[in-house]
């Protein structure tokens, strides 16, 4: 098992205990993005050229969360990675709280972009990519946007302006759990083809398995070498690593005691798998 595996199972851990700790949140939005996240996060193989000792360091690389209602996983990472102290997780959601249900860059260290209002995160990352080109500078810019959220036509927008800049300091995960607030997408309003719409749009685009780090991290280094920005089709599960929540399609859930001990057996388990794997 590598280390940015470990790193995974430590931060769905800590996205199950908080927001069950909580009694409700997005958590299958959460747990599909964890094994990007970590291909990002992760102590020493991470990505991201971050310093959680100096969040705004001028010179890191910038990751936005679009899909901000998944904080829980993104502050899970960030306490992990030693941003801040993990015992604040259980404050999620509470009056005055560092951390909000949805991120907001001005409230928690290592949050580089308030998000929720799905499709607008996209467009700020895209903005903060142009900048950093015209300054000549050679930071990266990761962005995650829903496959539910790509519903939304100002993704379109920001994609042609990334394509039509050759923004190839950018990567763009498309967290494809297939489901989005009121159920299946493609009964919602199917998406056909993220992979050829992304390349129709003039960007390098490739679909990975979602959950598997090392081939993310692979397509992240081979689209960093291309002249255009590179979407990364995610196929990911709703909910993984919890057998349950994997099943169902709910978006936002109500959690009791109960169900709180069985995500965290069933997160065992699938640790268990993992570590046999
Ligand atoms: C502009 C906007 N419209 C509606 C919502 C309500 N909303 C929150 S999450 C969500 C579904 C998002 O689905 P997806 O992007 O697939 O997220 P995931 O499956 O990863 O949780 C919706 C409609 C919102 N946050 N912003
Ligand atoms: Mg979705």
């Amino acid at each position: 098992m590598t280390q940015t595996q470990r790193y995974a199972s430590e931060v769905r851990f800590h996205i199950i205990d908080m927001i069950m700790n909580l009694g409700f949140g997005h958590i299958g939005g959460a747990l599909s993005a964890v094994d990007a996240l970590a291909v990002l996060y992760a102590p020493e193989e991470g990505l991201l050229k971050v310093d959680p000792k100096n969040p705004q360091w001028q010179d890191r690389d910038y990751f936005v969360l679009s899909k901000g209602h998944a904080g829980p996983a993104l502050y899970s990472c960030l306490a992990v990675r030693g941003f801040f102290d993990k015992k604040l997780l259980h404050t999620i959601n509470h009056l005055h709280t560092t951390l909000p249900s949805h991120v907001d860059r001005l409230k928690t260290p290592g949050i580089d972009m308030t998000a929720g209002s799905l499709g607008q995160g996209f467009g700020a990352a895209v903005g903060i990519a142009l900048g950093i080109k015209i300054k000549n500078k050679s930071q990266k810019v990761y962005c995650m946007v829903g496959d539910g959220e790509l519903n939304e036509g100002q993704c379109w927008e920001a994609a042609q302006v990334a394509a039509h800049n050759k923004l190839n300091n950018f990567v763009l995960f498309v967290d494809n759990n297939k489901k989005q607030l009121d159920g299946k997408s493609e009964n919602i309003n199917q998406a056909f083809s993220f992979e050829e719409k992304f390349k129709s749009f003039g960007w390098n685009a490739i679909t990975v398995d979602g959950h598997d780090c090392e081939a993310i991290k692979s397509a992240i280094t081979k689209g960093f070498k291309q002249s255009q920005p590179t979407a990364l089709i995610l196929d990911t599960i709703k909910g993984k690593g919890v057998k349950f929540l994997e099943t169902i399609d709910d978006h936002h859930l109500r959690i009791d005691s109960d169900e709180k001990k069985l995500a965290l057996n069933q997160a065992k388990d699938f640790f268990a798998e993992q570590i046999k794997g």
